[in-house]
């Protein structure tokens, strides 16, 4: 018989991810929709349309339902009586929940102990995944593993804390399988258009269709761990397979700043971004979260976990995806990007910084990773190839969207210690 799994905030970005792959598996995936005055299904009406809507037969089902109603959710669990519950329903957005506090800490806090609660009083033997984030570090200096302290600073991370405990409070006390996924920032074409990397790339689109000319922006200096929602859906699963219920911190390990992305983004759609991008205070938080970096060794070491999409890849489908929203021809503007594994682009970037994340394993030459091997023989040679190894930063920087300083840092650091 097929598996039986509950996702609330199917309709979202990762909702929408994870009820596909879960589908691909072979599940059974029912979701909770909220009512709205307009339909807001864009991302899983290609699931709807594949599977016909009859409740017997169909297994892709949908049922109304909120985080805010117990007696909904309750109701939910009984009839569905899910092997596995995804809980990724939530006010997710950071500079909302400074606005709407009380709300976001009903949804989103109170929320997963409404679902917990459903799942214990029914007694059933349902694993449960709670959708937690690397905002609860907040103030916590990089990098952030499970065992960082947490330290949150906006109502969106306070109340996602209180749900992490509950899971955690769960487990240990109710002998619940619930797990906690701590994620960092993960991105798609699907992301929400208000959050900061899908506002740059439809920008974007939007100043080349000739929409607009200036793209208004907040805090250029804090950094994330950017990765794609499509690798973590994945994350999200495996957690709920494993023998023991555990929490597990989900990342790259690479962090970069706002500026950075609004530069490799510009740079990929070949526009100076110092054009166009502007300071609007209405954009700055009351309290950031300066800099996040995860080190998701746990979860690579028991889960087997690691990211398979570059940076520069999932910076390249955004715009691809928005360019044909705004009926520009991405093949006329987008410069093309070389698949790279995430690890590979990854390692080059931490190598150059020389300050962060783990480092890739070592090959016998001692070189830290093949792009900085293919550096050092570049940096190796007399100056008369000066001109030309300048050409191949330029080049390598624009396929990998790294920083030209970034790459030339790493390629001067391997020929002094040469
Ligand atoms: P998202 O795109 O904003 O999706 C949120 C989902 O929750 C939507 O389906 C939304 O429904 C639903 N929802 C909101 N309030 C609800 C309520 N009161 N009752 C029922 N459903 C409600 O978020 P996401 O990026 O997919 O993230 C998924 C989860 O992971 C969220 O809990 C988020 O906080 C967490 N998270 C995200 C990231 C990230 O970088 N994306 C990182 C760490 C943790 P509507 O479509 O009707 O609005
Ligand atoms: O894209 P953001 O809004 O994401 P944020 O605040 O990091 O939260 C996201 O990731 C969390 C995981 O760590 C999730 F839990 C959460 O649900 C959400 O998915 O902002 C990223 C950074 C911030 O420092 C913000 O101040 O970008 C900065 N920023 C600068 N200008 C901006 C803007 N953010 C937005 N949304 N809009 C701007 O114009």
């Amino acid at each position: 018989m097929a598996q039986i799994a509950l996702i609330t905030g199917i309709t979202g970005q990762d909702g929408s991810y994870l009820a596909e792959f879960l589908l691909a598996k072979g599940y059974e995936v029912h979701g909770v929709v909220r009512r709205s005055s307009t339909m807001n299904r864009g991302r899983i009406d290609h699931l709807q349309h594949a599977n016909p809507s009859h409740p017997e037969t169909s297994k892709f089902v949908l049922h109304y339902g909120d985080m805010t109603d117990s007696g909904g959710l309750n109701r939910l669990v009984k009839t569905v009586r899910p092997d596995e519950i995804y809980n990724l329903a939530a006010q997710s957005h950071v500079q909302i929940s400074f606005d709407q506090p009380e709300y976001t800490g009903d949804a989103d806090g109170l929320g997963t102990t409404r679902l917990l609660e459903a799942i214990r009083t029914m007694g059933l033997p349902t694993r449960f995944y709670q959708a937690s984030t690397s905002e609860m570090f907040g103030l916590a200096p990089p990098p952030q593993n499970e065992a960082t302290p947490f330290h949150p600073r906006s109502p969106y991370a306070v109340a996602k804390l209180y749900a992490h405990w509950m899971t955690v409070n769960y487990r240990e006390a109710h002998h619940l399988f619930a797990c906690s996924g701590i994620l960092f920032n993960h991105e798609s074409p699907r992301r929400g258009e208000n959050f900061v990397t899908r506002k740059v790339t439809r920008g974007i689109a939007q100043i080349l269709s000739g929409k607009s000319e200036k793209l208004r922006m907040g805090n250029l200096d804090s950094k994330r761990d950017w990765g794609h929602a499509q690798d973590y859906v994945e994350a999200m699963w495996l957690m709920l397979q494993q023998d023991e219920a555990d929490d597990y911190v989900i990342a790259t390990g690479v962090t970069r700043s706002v500026r950075e992305f609004v530069e490799a983004a510009f740079s990929q759609a070949g526009l100076d971004w110092d054009r166009y991008v502007v300071l609007d205070e209405a954009y700055l938080r009351p309290s950031e979260v300066h800099e996040l970096r995860g080190d998701p060794s746990k979860a690579e070491k028991k889960l087997g976990w690691k990211p398979k999409t570059s940076f520069a890849q999932m910076v390249h489908e955004m715009l691809e995806n928005d360019l044909k929203l705004e009926g520009v021809d991405p093949a006329k503007h987008l410069k093309s990007v070389r698949r790279v594994p995430a690890e590979l682009a990854a390692g080059l970037v931490v190598r150059a910084r020389g300050d962060r994340g783990p480092r890739p394993p070592r090959s016998s030459g001692g070189s830290s990773s093949p792009g900085c091997r293919r550096h050092r023989s570049l940096g190796g040679r007399s100056r008369r190839y000066s001109r030309a190894r300048s050409a191949a930063i330029s080049k390598f920087s624009q396929n990998f969207s790294l920083p030209v300083s970034a790459l030339s840092a790493c390629i001067s650091s391997r020929s002094s210690s040469q």
